[in-house]
Formats: C-alpha cells, sequence, structure tokens
C-alpha cells in the first residue's frame, strides 16, 4: 500500500511539535468521515481536539447532517466547503482557545487530500501552503501566523498497513490515495462497487471502463481501450466530485472517540 517516505517523517515531526501547540484541528473529508481518521489519533490523546468536516460541497448533505450530529456528542465539528466563508473555521477555533489574549497554536492534521493547506490557505488569505490536487503534495511542516492564532500545516498522514479494504476502498474513492498507486485489484473493485451502488449503475467494472474508455477516446494504439488511463481517469474524476456528490461512511454509529 502507498506509504511514502515522507509520511512516516511527518510523524515523527509531529510529535516533536505537540509539546508546542494547544489544540489540534482534525480534517476530515464529510464523504468518509470515518475512513479519514485512519492514522494514529492517540497521538493527540490528551490535546483538544476539534473537527472539521470538509468537502461538505461534495457529500450528500444529510448524511453530513447525521455526522455532525453524531461527533458533535463527543467533540466541536463542524461542517466546510472551499466556498464558505471562511470567517466560520476563524470563529470555530477562536471560541476554543483557551485564553481570548494569549497565543494559541493548532496543529492541522489528517489523512493525504482532505485539504488542510487550502483551509489555512483560506484562513491566511493568502496563499501560503501548496496545496494539489494529489494526495501527498505538502512534506514539511509549516507555521502560518494569524494574529494570536498560530496554525501548524502537516503532511497528510496514514496509518502504515491499511488491512482494512473498505477504509482503503474509500480513500480511494475520495482521493486521499493516489489510483495509480492501488495495486490490489480488490481494492478497486471494492471502490467500484461502493460507486455503483450510489449511481445504482447496472454494470461490471469491466464493461463500465470500457464504455467510459471509449466515450472518452482513451484509445490504445491497437484500437482498444486503455484499461489503465481509463481507471486512473475514472477514479480521480470521482474523487473530484464528477459524478455526483456521495457520502460513503453511513454508518454514524461506528464512529468512537479515541
Ligand atoms: N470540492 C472541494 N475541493 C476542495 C476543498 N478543499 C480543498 N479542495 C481540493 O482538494 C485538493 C487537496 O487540497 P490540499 O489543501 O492540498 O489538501 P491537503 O490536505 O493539504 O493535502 P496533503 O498536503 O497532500 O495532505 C485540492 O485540489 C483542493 O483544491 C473543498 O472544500 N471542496
Ligand atoms: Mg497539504
Amino acid at each position: 500500500m502507498w506509504y511514502p517516505g515522507h509520511i512516516s517523517k511527518a510523524k515523527r515531526k509531529i510529535k516533536e511539535f505537540l509539546k508546542a501547540v494547544d489544540t489540534i484541528l482534525i480534517i476530515l473529508d464529510a464523504r468518509a468521515p470515518l475512513a479519514t481518521t485512519a492514522f494514529e489519533r492517540e497521538l493527540f490523546s490528551g490535546k483538544k481536539v476539534l473537527y472539521i468536516l470538509n468537502k461538505s460541497d461534495l457529500a450528500d448533505e444529510n448524511y453530513t447532517n447525521l455526522w455532525i450530529k453524531k461527533i458533535s456528542e463527543t467533540s466541536p465539528v463542524i461542517s466546510f466547503s472551499k466556498d464558505e466563508p471562511v470567517n466560520k473555521i476563524k470563529k470555530f477555533i477562536k471560541s476554543f482557545s483557551k485564553e481570548k489574549l494569549k497565543e494559541t497554536r493548532v496543529l492541522i492534521a489528517g489523512v493525504p487530500n482532505v485539504g488542510k493547506s487550502s483551509i489555512i490557505n483560506k484562513i491566511s488569505g493568502r496563499k501560503l501552503a501548496k496545496t494539489g490536487m494529489a494526495p501527498g503534495i505538502t512534506r514539511g511542516l509549516q507555521w502560518i501566523n494569524l494574529g494570536n492564532v498560530k496554525l501548524l500545516d502537516t503532511p497528510g498522514i496514514l496509518y502504515s498497513k491499511l488491512f482494512n479494504k473498505d477504509i482503503a476502498a474509500k480513500l480511494l474513492l475520495i482521493g486521499s490515495l493516489p489510483v495509480e498507486s492501488i495495486e490490489k485489484y480488490d481494492i478497486i473493485t471494492r471502490a467500484y462497487e461502493l460507486f455503483k451502488d450510489e449511481l445504482n449503475i447496472n454494470k461490471s467494472f469491466e464493461e463500465f471502463l470500457e464504455e467510459y474508455g471509449k466515450q472518452r477516446g482513451f484509445i490504445s494504439k491497437g484500437g482498444i481501450v486503455d484499461f489503465e488511463r481509463t481507471k486512473n481517469n475514472i477514479f480521480k474524476s470521482i474523487s473530484e466530485g464528477k459524478f455526483g456528490r456521495f457520502t460513503y461512511d453511513k454508518e454514524v454509529n461506528l464512529w468512537m472517540q479515541k
């Protein structure tokens, strides 16, 4: 499974910086609030933890509301998307800072590609952190000053081994695992199953690939569909919401506050 070296380095760095932070802002993807907790949240035990269900523009609104209700039983949480006014996050962070006048240091954590750096940029009103469509964009830790709030952007982290096929499939569907890195075909087919259930598609993965590849003109030299290119394009498009708004984690009762 995809686990580039910068992730283990990032975990070591996060541990080092923990002493210097008061609050952890965990960014989850609203489409998969459970799968996007697939990292060592125990790193943050003893700290004040806030949650943001991000990319809510790509999730099913009814489920987002259910998730907010569930998570708020144990932790402060809001939903967010890049088109919403950033004041929502600023107010949220400030309402949990210990003393209004003192400096608050907030570490932003989450799996790859959930929008951590985009949030930092929105809050600061400047493009201070690099963002991008692929997971693994942020490589080092970076402090961003916002008056008396200091924010620490961190690279996306993940468990080093993802044993659970469903979790891996959901992370693929939301773009937290690069499709090119998935070698296990059963993860791809599981992801397709989850996706096909949302759209009520009645085709096998092979049929779907064939048809989509032809439509898009992804044809190799011999005149046959380029399955690799088609597959990569499909999963990228799904993760960017081009097929619609879906929530893959539906069982809110599985939420457990660690
Ligand atoms: N639709 C949608 N896309 C978003 C939102 N927030 C961020 N994105 C997009 O998601 C992609 C990843 O954003 P980043 O901010 O780089 O994510 P990150 O969590 O910092 O990623 P890593 O540094 O790789 O861990 C970019 O293409 C963003 O434009 C959102 O609310 N809605
Ligand atoms: Mg980043």
